[in-house]
């Protein structure tokens, strides 16, 4: 396979090479493309030294690609596509550039993996991080009995916002405990023992484009376009694991028992579950990991058709690169 990453240097783009290697994809030639700012750098893969290439507006060098990973912020995906698919390359893209756009499908393998057959444009979008990892978890409860409705309070990490923002956590932190004023530039306060519940911009509905993310990436990756979604999104002092407290309504109501059963054997999942010996999912753990982890399972009190749950995953693992690399892998799995 001729494979490519453009937006190498970013946190999402060094994920892509860590998680091609991990997941022993097959390459047999890798090119890098970055801006002026990171070309020239040179980046190590399987024992070999790779020169990130000036990402130009020039298809030829894109000739030949299989796949090209893209994690480089929507302008760049936008204006890069027609250049990065024009000879057949496949662009499954990290940005939000086309998520929405009714010819790229959006993809999470374990959840509407075929889905990735019908991209007219050569594009596949990859969802934003809190969707990637809850619809994982909706998946084999909407097996059983179609989701209604879903509520959900996500708690997310500074990796959200890139390296610069995980390295601001930890720097708030250092500077804080030498009673300095800590440093506040990618965030909208300070995060460290602090929560900001706003990421994204707010809209007209006074939701932030962040919740609005999962209300309309949650619709399609599902095929439910009545599917309710109603979240808040907040950013924590974690460095790089998202978390969420999900409540689901089926059109049925749904046991315990039966909910388990789904989940225990549900793609991409892993259960950490017995509140009396307190196991449950914490984003320290599941930090650099690969699974959706689920726990705190119960009934919902309030919703005779509800459960609730508990979720944490890797925002740049399955939140991002290694999603991507999946919706690789399922197609080269399940080529029609
Ligand atoms: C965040 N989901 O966590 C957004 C973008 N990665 O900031």
């Amino acid at each position: 396979m001729k494979v490519a990453i453009v937006g190498v240097s970013g946190a999402v783009g060094q994920e892509f090479l860590r998680v091609l290697d991990e997941q022993n994809f097959p390459i047999d030639e890798l090119l890098l493309f970055g801006s002026e700012r990171s070309a020239g750098r040179t980046y190590s893969f399987r024992g070999k030294d790779y020169t990130v290439r000036l990402l130009r507006e020039e298809p030829e060098d894109f000739r030949g690609v299989d796949f090209a990973f893209v994690s480089a912020g929507a302008s760049v995906s936008k204006k890069y596509a027609d250049v990065i698919t024009r000879h057949g390359a496949v662009m499954i893209d990290n940005s939000s550039a086309f998520r929405m756009d009714p010819d790229v499908p959006l993809v999470v393998p374990e959840v509407n993996g075929d889905d990735a057959f019908d991209a007219p444009r050569g594009v596949i979008a990859n969802p934003n991080c809190t969707t990637a990892i809850m619809v994982v978890a909706l998946k084999p409860l909407n097996d059983i009995s179609p989701i209604r409705r879903i509520h959900v309070a996500t708690y997310q990490a500074a990796s959200g916002a890139g390296a610069t923002g995980m390295d601001e956590l930890v720097k708030q932190y250092a500077e804080l405990a030498e009673g300095k004023k800590p440093t506040v530039e990618k965030f909208a306060y300070q995060l460290a023992y602090n929560l900001i519940p706003h990421i994204d911009v707010f809209l007209d509905n006074d939701y932030t484009k962040e919740e609005m993310k999962m209300f309309h990436e949650t619709r399609k990756i599902m095929h439910s376009p009545e599917l309710s979604v109603s979240s808040t999104c907040v950013r924590v002092p974690v460095v790089r694991a998202h978390s969420e407290a999900v409540w689901v309504e089926t059109e049925r109501p749904i046991s315990i028992e039966e909910a388990r059963k789904a989940f225990s054997t549900a793609e991409g999942l892993v259960v950490i579950d017995e509140p009396a010996e307190k196991k449950y999912p914490m984003p320290l753990d599941a930090a650099g990991t690969d699974p959706v982890f689920l726990g705190r399972l119960r009934k919902d009190i309030a919703n005779p058709n509800g459960l609730t749950f508990w979720l944490c995953g890797d925002q740049i693992k399955k939140g991002a690169a290694l999603n991507a690399v999946q919706i690789a892998q399922y197609m080269i799995a399940h080529k029609k």
